[in-house]
């Protein structure tokens, strides 16, 4: 029997709501030929992946028939929900018209022109340095290594090449490319592989749980940024190219920087005449109840990375936004900026963008997650900070987290956490994961970014069921002697 047809015969009847699969099967094709991402492969071959089939506004089914309610949007990036027939027939048109074609050799396309217009459109006012153009690409990890190479002709073209170091921070995540990886401050990233790459250094996170304690959360969001200009005066303030950071750190497990954190990034940016580079990868289009992060956040950035959400992950997109200061000098003094990807302005997937920021825009989706949903998420999540096991919760727009501890404390810094070998965050996400709802779990930070178009009722389903579980991991933790 051939693949194709063994790949055939996994499903039985047509791709309809009552389909049925052979998910043995599914699992044993997956485990002989599929590697995933960030995945111990041995360990998955035992348990059998599950198998998602279908999906529709912020529910998924699994090939089980199972209903489960996505709190992760896919994977932070199904900003409109799923089930939108008119994203679908956006790009179905546009392959029938003109599927593919490249920007390079002085050509374009209609969707690809369309968006950059729109981008420039909806992008940060940003005062003196405007964002009127991007550069795109197919990934955020590509949006980053674009953003290293642009960061550098730009001080090439500027007359100071000798600045080619850019500052990151440790527990950032900016992609899986070796730049995105060196960006990142991923220990088990940086340990597999020599990484990080030469002239990428790293400072801390504004992560006032871990770091913040005696201070107010006003004094520690000062502190970390200071962390910035020392780093800035050890390597020599001459060498230093660019910062680059989420407004909001997502993969790190949704870590809300203090309200005084990025103006002070701003200002020791502009001191050294620093480029500043907002990775907007989670935080871009209404993630956070602005279009952007740095608009919540109150910086005005040089570039920003974007992906994910511009299409709500309906086909892969990515891209960057370049304010003035940079484009200026690319545009009018560089000649050719060698780079690119084949897939760069995707006209197909350019019509999924367009199609996606019409839903977003004409449904005032972003405005409904900074008036209605973020804060009914808000208060919800507050409740669950009352749980045995939650020591604090924050949210930020359409993002989560709560840290589950051994004990709770009077603040944030009192809590005494599970031991590391308890893997208690993993524990907690076997729960969610049986019980019909996603929640990541980073460390034993619990975290949730629904998609944009999630309801009131449908923010108490997901709370209800993320609570429930909360008591089966407690009755887990008691039952094994582990409370404090
Ligand atoms: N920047 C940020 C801020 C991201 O979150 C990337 C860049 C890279 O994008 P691509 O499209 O190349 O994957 C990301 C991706 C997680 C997780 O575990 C998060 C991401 C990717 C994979 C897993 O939360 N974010």
């Amino acid at each position: 029997m051939t693949t194709n047809t063994l790949v055939a015969s996994v499903r039985v009847t047509t791709p309809e709501a009552n389909d049925t699969y052979d998910t043995q099967e599914l699992q044993r094709l997956d485990s002989a030929h599929f590697l995933h991402p960030f995945t111990d492969h041995a360990a998955l071959r035992e348990r059998g992946a599950r198998v998602i089939v279908r999906a529709d506004e912020v529910y998924l089914w699994d090939s089980e028939g199972k209903k489960i309610i996505d709190g992760m949007a896919g994977l932070w990036c199904v900003n409109a929900g799923y089930g939108r027939a008119s994203i679908a027939d956006a790009v179905h048109a546009q392959m029938l018209q003109l599927p593919f074609y490249n920007s390079f050799f002085n050509t374009t396309n209609v969707p690809a022109v369309k968006l950059a217009a729109l981008l420039a459109r909806i992008a940060p006012r940003n005062g003196s340095n405007p964002f009127q153009h991007v550069f795109f690409t197919g990934s955020g990890s590509e949006a980053n290594d674009t953003i290293v190479r642009m960061v550098r002709r730009y001080w090439q073209l500027a007359g100071k090449p000798d600045r080619d170091i850019l500052i990151s921070r440790r527990n950032a995540y900016h992609g899986s490319t070796l730049a995105g990886a060196s960006l990142g401050g991923m220990a088990g990233m940086h340990a597999q592989g020599g990484l990080p790459i030469p002239g990428i250094v790293h400072i801390g996170q504004p992560n006032y749980a871990e770091h913040g304690c005696g201070m107010s959360e006003a004094e520690f969001g000062l502190r970390a940024a200071a962390w910035l200009e020392e780093k800035i005066l050890e390597v020599g303030p001459e060498r230093v190219a660019a910062f680059i950071g989420e407004p909001v750190q997502g993969a790190g497990g949704v870590i809300i920087p203090p309200s005084t954190y990025w103006p002070e990034i701003q200002r020791i940016c502009s001191k050294y005449d620093i480029l500043l580079v907002s990775d907007e990868v989670i935080c871009g289009f209404g993630r956070l109840g602005t279009w952007f992060g740095c608009e919540l956040m109150g910086f005005q950035p040089d570039l920003i990375a974007f992906a994910k959400g511009v299409t709500s992950g309906y086909v892969p997109l990515g891209g960057v936004l370049v304010g003035g200061r940079v484009a200026h000098l690319l545009i009018e003094k560089g000649g050719d900026f060698n780079h690119g990807f084949t897939y760069s302005g995707h006209p197909s997937a350019c019509a999924a963008a367009l199609e996606n920021l019409r839903i977003i825009e004409t449904e005032g989706l972003v405005e409904r997650v900074a008036l209605e949903t973020g804060p009914h998420l808000k208060s919800r999540f507050a409740s669950l900070a009352m749980h045995p096991l939650v020591g604090h919760g924050e949210t930020c727009g359409m993002t989560a987290g709560l840290n589950l501890v051994r004990r709770k404390g009077a603040t944030v810094h009192d809590c005494e956490p599970f031991p590391a070998e308890h893997a208690i965050g993993m524990l907690c996400r076997k729960h969610m994961f049986d019980n019909g709802v996603i929640m990541r779990a980073v460390g034993d930070r619990m975290i949730v970014a629904p998609p944009l178009s999630i309801t009131k009722a449908q923010i108490d389903e997901m709370v209800e069921r993320i609570g429930y579980c909360l008591d089966l991991t407690l009755e887990d933790v008691v039952a094994r002697g582990w409370m404090g």
